[in-house]
């Protein structure tokens, strides 16, 4: 039953049925989804889901990678409620604004890294990257060189779901359906050693990774490209965390050729990594930083995209007007909750904590998980991870029907009341920063529990 006192109370068959009637869900196969009927996740508490028929599930994933304060955090339903009293909502088209717009462009100059004072507000990850579309090619062409317009991204990134976003990214599935990608956009290898590696070590396969940068460049021509786009660590990729010699390669080689560089800090951003942005923990210096999710803690919807100076410069001294923007660019209810989530960030210490404390406790557990007979590699950043999940670990050998075992174990993870997604047969956590330790040997045990169950069912079907 529902809990919500304007909702009405209705069970869990009731809820269903009515889902399978109107709802479209993303992503989502309605086939499936049909037979099975879908979870109703009714309220949430601290680092706990609770679904219609009150079970507790522990949220490995922070939501969608981002609850990083976990549930039921009273400022920020406070400041969104406050704010929606004060002034529900006003644009910033038209020489306008209003005071938790601009607070929140303050807060961000302040904890982002020091080549950013510029911020431009978007509703979501996907509007950011539509709008460092925009801004890059707007760039070139006030910087006198309008045939810049190719972005260099990856194959299996992920930037969003619009025309742009969806481009950018590097998912197969996705181009597959409805012409993308748009033109100007073109991909290299990912720096996936875990499956792509082969006898190379991960330093070497790193720097044969980033090589595939300078390589494209020269393919294309140098004076045609615009920027390289990559997230720090690829989350829905399957958390793809690159060789340390990957990030500074790539950082020598869009200096060489002067063309900008694009951090994608939709998931890594706000401390998921153990600093404030993966580009920190990478030591890179990217021009534009889009952010989403982790920055009001997904409360309420809000993105954006850090300019860096010497590109705000150039857009907002020599442009005119910049045609773009949103009617909910700044929303002023989003922009109250993502000023109290940096508060919050910074006055408990949350960053500090999980680099220096939390981040690796639950490392160290997780990699325990690297003894089990199905884990071929468990790696993590931050509180970041995956478990490759496989049937030969020496050979980092693959199951022959790719994610069926990723899928027995996804569903083992729910049986035993835990969130742990799948990608194929990747098994990945982002979990909110917030947890404690017990939190973590509760995430674990549940985890070790469902790769058993994954085991015992996958050799009963002949999956492994
Ligand atoms: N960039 C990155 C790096 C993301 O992870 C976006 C941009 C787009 O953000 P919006 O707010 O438009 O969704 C994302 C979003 C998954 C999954 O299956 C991941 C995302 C969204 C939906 C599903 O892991 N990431």
């Amino acid at each position: 039953m529902s809990s919500s006192s304007f909702l009405p109370s209705r069970s869990t068959a009731e809820w269903q049925a009515l889902d399978a009637s109107h709802y479209i869900h993303p992503f989502t196969d309605h086939a499936a989804l049909g037979r099975k009927g879908t979870r109703v996740i009714s309220r949430a508490e601290g680092v706990y889901l609770y679904d219609s028929d009150g079970r507790q599930i522990l949220d490995g994933m922070s939501g969608l990678w981002c609850v990083n304060l976990g549930y039921g955090r009273r400022e920020l339903a406070d400041a969104a409620y406050r704010q929606l009293l004060e002034l529900p909502y006003y644009n910033s088209f038209f020489q306008v604004a209003h005071p938790p717009a601009i607070e929140l462009s303050r807060l961000l100059a302040e904890v982002t890294p020091p080549q950013f004072k510029h911020v431009f507000f978007t509703g979501s990850g996907s509007e950011a990257n539509d709008t460092v579309v925009r801004s890059v090619r707007r760039y070139w062409e006030l910087m006198g060189q309008p045939q810049r317009t190719v972005i260099i991204s990856r194959t299996n990134a992920y930037h969003g779901s619009t025309m742009a976003g969806a481009s950018l990214g590097g998912m197969a599935p996705m181009h597959a359906q409805g012409g993308l990608p748009i033109p100007g956009i073109v991909h290299i290898r990912q720096p996936y050693w875990y499956a792509e590696g082969g006898d190379l070590s991960p330093e070497e396969f790193g720097r044969v990774a980033a090589r595939a940068l300078e390589e494209k460049i020269l393919e294309i021509g140098p004076e045609r490209i615009a920027a390289f786009i990559g997230e720090p660590i690829q989350g829905a990729g399957g958390v793809i965390i690159p060789p340390a010699t990957y990030w500074p390669e790539i950082q020598k080689i869009v200096d060489r050729f002067g063309i900008l560089l694009i951090a994608d800090e939709v998931i890594c951003g706000f401390g998921r990594t153990g600093e404030w942005f993966g580009s920190q923990y990478f030591g890179i210096k990217p021009d534009l930083m889009p952010i989403a999710k982790g920055m009001s803690s997904g409360y309420l919807p809000i993105g954006g995209v850090m300019i860096a100076d010497r590109v705000a410069e150039v857009l907002t001294e020599k442009g005119g007007e910049f045609a773009h923007g949103f009617t909910y660019s700044g929303h002023p209810a989003a922009c109250a909750v993502a000023c109290a989530t940096i508060n919050i960030l910074r006055n408990e210490g949350i960053v500090e904590r999980v680099r220096d404390d939390i981040g690796p406790y639950l490392q160290g557990r997780w990699r325990e998980l690297a003894d089990h007979p199905l884990v071929g590699e468990a790696r993590m950043v931050g509180m970041i991870g995956a478990l490759e999940l496989t049937a030969d670990k020496a050979r980092r050998q693959r199951f022959a029907e790719q994610g069926e075992v990723g899928t027995l174990c996804r569903d083992a993870c729910i049986s035993n009341g835990l969130v742990m997604r799948a990608v194929r047969d990747t098994m990945i956590v982002a979990p909110p920063l917030v947890m404690t330790r017990a939190h973590v040997d509760e995430l674990i045990d549940k985890a070790r529990k469902a790769l058993d169950a994954t085991l015992q069912e996958g050799r009963k079907l002949g999956k492994i």
